[in-house]
């Protein structure tokens, strides 16, 4: 990698992505690009308002700058997707499309990621592993495995170097999420700081991964960085650190703030789509294939995570 351009910059990988990409390659070798632009980005570095639907822009952006690698991290999450399916399918499949042809016609380095979304309620809940069924009943899912598929089928019928991960929710102090399942997580560190209580729309005893982002934003660039040859996957690596339910917060909030208050108030729409999840996944294949190794469990990131709020 010395030249990326990365879409969805803005999100909630992407802000972080592409600061530790900057502090890796250079300012200048990493393009940022996404739907809405705001003065402060511009100023941090090459910055282009790109709708990914939008394939000539996409083409017209890479070659100005001339790069050798394409992240595509622009979606739909997982609970917006699921109140605009059709939306959803239009960005997050086209949107991949798109970046998939521009990157062959290009010969770029590719990565995108999955989710643990791309599971569904047939799949084995526990330690699930890399290789399984998968049969998503979500568009969120569906359009996670489709997108898993299609990186392979570039990587195998056009020789295109596609990589990813299946991420799980990912917590962050940085960036909020932003219609996904899994943001209660990142909510319930915020309300612990400001009022001690956070009302969870997941109910008690849903396990899902979850994973700090410094875990994440190591495993995307470990992975960029691996030897291809020792790569027997490609895409939609099992990558997990920790599996927790809304009460594992709650414990590891009260070693800090002992007076933190968790109630319940379930959201069935987003409870549903939790429900359909692994409560934790394998990620044998990506340790043995490109090292992949989490920093954090769940005591270590709340106390990073309770510090830099606070700071905030
Ligand atoms: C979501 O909840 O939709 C995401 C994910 C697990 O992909 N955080």
């Amino acid at each position: 990698m010395k030249k990326i351009l990365v879409t969805g910059a803005l999100g909630q990988i992407g802000s972080e992505l592409v600061t530790a990409l900057r502090e890796t390659y250079g300012t200048d070798n990493v393009i940022a690009t996404d739907i809405r632009s705001t003065e402060a980005e511009k100023e941090k570095g090459p910055f282009e308002v790109l709708d990914v639907t939008d394939a000539d822009a996409m083409f017209a952006i890479a070659k100005k700058y001339n790069v050798d690698t394409m992240m595509h991290l622009a979606a739909l999450l997982s609970a917006t997707a699921e109140k605009a399916p059709k939306k959803a399918w239009d960005l997050n499949m086209g949107g991949l499309v798109n970046a998939l042809e521009v990157s062959r016609e290009l010969n770029l380095q590719f990565f995108t990621p999955s989710s643990i979304g791309a599971f569904g309620p047939d799949t084995p809940k526990d330690n699930t592993p890399q290789d399984t069924i998968q049969r998503p009943t979500t568009m969120y899912g569906v359009n996670k495995v489709a997108g898993e598929l299609l990186c392979d089928y570039y990587f195998h019928r056009f020789g295109l170097d596609t990589r990813g991960v299946r991420f799980p929710g990912l917590i962050s102090y940085v960036t909020p999420p932003g219609g996904g399942t899994t943001d209660y997580a990142v909510e319930i560190y915020y309300e612990a700081v400001k009022s001690k209580a956070y009302t969870s729309y997941i109910g008690k005893g849903t396990y899902m991964d979850m994973m700090y982002m410094p875990d994440a934003i190591r495993a995307i660039i470990t992975l960029m960085e691996a030897d291809g040859s020792k790569l027997k996957h490609h895409n939609a690596f099992n990558i997990s650190a920790i599996s927790a339910a809304p009460e594992d917060f709650e414990k590891a909030i009260q070693k800090h703030i002992p007076e933190f208050k968790l109630s319940y108030d379930v959201d069935p729409a987003r409870q549903k789509i939790a429900d359909s999840w692994p409560n934790g996944i394998d990620s044998t294949c990506a340790a043995e294939e490109w090292g992949f190794k989490a920093e954090y469990d769940i005591d270590k990131m709340t106390k990073d995570m309770l510090e830099k709020i606070a700071a905030k």
